[in-house]
């Protein structure tokens, strides 16, 4: 099954919405196969976010990731890339549709709550990014069955 890699950003540790946002992506059935928190700085944010180094926002953008610690995440389902990034909605919050944990939980494009991969091959490296191999864990999803048909669970 494919694997996705979300941040919970410091709009959501600020506002107390860790909870609230990981019961969702849970109660949607995926299972979560690394987490812990950590502090982001520069460099690894202008890694993650090279496609927009150069734009008039980085800088600010930058305050915003390093604000407080983030919780990042490992999430595992069938298709768990395209299936989270249509949870999370569209990245100005304000557009995002109702449903969505943007369009649920925020009113901003910057402090938009959640990052979520958005492409498998982008998931790949992201998950490399920020987790160790043995900080990911491969455990028996006991509830799969109850989630998925058979042939769904490739
Ligand atoms: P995504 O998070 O929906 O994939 P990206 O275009 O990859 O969107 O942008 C990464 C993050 O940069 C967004 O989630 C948001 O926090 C921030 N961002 C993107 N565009 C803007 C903007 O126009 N103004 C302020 N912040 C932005
Ligand atoms: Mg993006």
């Amino acid at each position: 099954m494919e694997q996705t890699f979300i941040i919970l950003k410091p709009s959501a540790i600020r506002r107390s919405l860790v909870g609230d946002v990981l019961t969702r992506l849970q109660r949607k059935g995926l299972f979560i196969t690394g987490i812990k928190m950590m502090q982001l700085d520069d460099t690894i944010l202008r890694e993650h976010y090279a496609h927009l180094v150069d734009r008039p926002f980085f800088p600010s953008l930058l305050r915003s990731m390093e604000a407080t610690p983030v919780i990042v995440a490992v999430l595992k389902g069938k298709d768990a890339v395209a299936v989270v990034r249509t949870l999370v909605g569209a990245t100005n919050s304000r557009l995002a549709a109702p449903g969505t944990i943007r369009g649920d939980f925020g009113m901003s494009g910057q402090e938009n709550i959640i990052h979520a991969s958005d492409s498998p091959e982008n998931a790949l490296v992201e998950i490399n990014r920020f987790f160790r191999p043995e900080e990911i864990f491969d455990y028996p999803m006991i509830t799969a069955e109850a989630i998925y048909c058979p042939d769904e669970m490739n």
